[in-house]
């Protein structure tokens, strides 16, 4: 050092210029940025309102027919990174409309999909050869790489929230798509073959799970979920951070119902304030049931039925519902399980 005397710091940049032309570059200089001392804080809190967001979706109705769209859906984008498709650093959200008399044409491709029903009753998807016909609340599933189409033979719009993984498949470069030959693909199986085969309690005796498999059972109805949690809460045994919350689970494996995207429903009575709580598992909140409001971080989104907000990653989250609330929520909390990144902070409360 004594050799570039008081010219350190133009002897550094001169340095850093050489490197950079071959394509090199100072670990020094960015560690604290590569390897932060707690997760990045670049990603912001933000809330849709279903009435605005849905005034948008039948405007673009009037523009676009959805087998031109190929989906008709508006992303809901992360206001930190406008263009990128993301809601959290590695998942998606957008709001498809399906009209009566839509086609939205069969393709495929290796992201998976979650459909969680804001409106509508009884439009249908098609997947690997079975169609459903969802309602409200419904929680739907198109794995990675299986064809699928929508319809809707009623009379009103469907309306549902697409979540996907595509940042997380993008950041690994791993898409592959196609579109199907036709745009309905050949229904093979009678609609309910795969609740009656996978979702009833039981599967075919000689089933074998494979790890990290999505789950045979592709649409989770809202009505047995909604029981389910009503019986819970009558049972009491509320986590002071969650309420009464239960994660969608493929039966076969435990595990949870999508390899990449983690989902939940959650029950919190009217007045059950939550106590504070943050994890590294971004998540995108749906109401489903009720209103009143969450303070994330400094920030407090009041929200009432199909509002949809996102929590930041490591962001500390207490939620306030005015009513009986429902929420489903989504994050990648699978993945980082599986690869032993997940945490959670608890502030001292214990689980239920
Ligand atoms: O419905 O198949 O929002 O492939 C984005 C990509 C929906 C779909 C999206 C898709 C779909
Ligand atoms: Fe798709």
């Amino acid at each position: 050092m004594a050799a570039v005397g008081g010219n350190l710091k133009e002897a550094r940049e001169a340095f850093y210029a050489r490197l950079k032309k071959r394509h090199m570059s100072p670990l020094w200089t960015v560690l604290h940025d590569l390897v932060s001392d707690t997760p990045r804080r670049d990603m912001q809190a933000a809330i849709w309102r279903y009435a605005d967001v849905r005034d948008y979706l039948m405007e673009a109705g009037e523009l676009i027919t959805a087998r031109e769209a190929e989906r008709r859906a508006i992303i809901l984008e992360n206001p930190s990174w406008p263009g990128e498709a993301r809601i959290t650093p590695t998942l998606y959200a957008a709001i498809q409309l399906v009209l009566p008399g839509d086609v939205a044409p069969a393709h495929r491709h290796t992201q998976s999909a979650l459909r969680f029903v804001l409106e509508g009753e009884g439009a249908f998807t098609a997947v690997d050869g079975e169609r459903t016909r969802m309602h409200r609340g419904d929680f739907v599933i198109t794995p990675s790489w299986t064809w699928h189409d929508h319809g809707n033979e009623t009379t009103e719009p469907m309306i549902w929230l697409d979540g996907l993984d595509i940042p997380l498949v993008y950041y690994m470069n791993a898409s592959f798509a196609e579109r199907g030959a036709a745009d309905r693909q050949e229904v093979t199986k009678p609609e309910g073959d795969a609740p009656a085969r996978y979702g009833s309690g039981l599967l075919p005796v000689d089933y074998k799970a494979r790890p990290y498999a999505t789950s045979p059972v592709f649409n989770y109805p809202y009505e047995a979920a909604r029981a389910a949690l009503d019986r819970l809460a009558a049972a009491g045994r509320f986590d002071p951070c969650h309420g009464i919350k239960q994660k969608y689970v493929n039966p076969a494996t435990g595990d949870y119902a999508m390899p990449t995207i983690a989902t939940f429903l959650q029950y919190l009575p009217k007045g059950y304030s939550t106590a504070r709580y943050r994890s590294t598992d971004a998540t995108v909140f749906v109401v489903v049931e009720g209103n009143g409001h969450s303070m994330v971080g400094e920030t407090r989104f009041d929200w009432g039925p199909n509002d949809l907000f996102v929590v930041p990653t490591w962001e500390t989250v207490t939620h306030h519902p005015a009513a009986d609330t429902v929420f489903f929520s989504y994050s990648d909390r699978g993945v980082q399980e599986k690869l032993g990144l997940w945490r959670e902070d608890r502030f001292g409360e214990a689980p239920a």
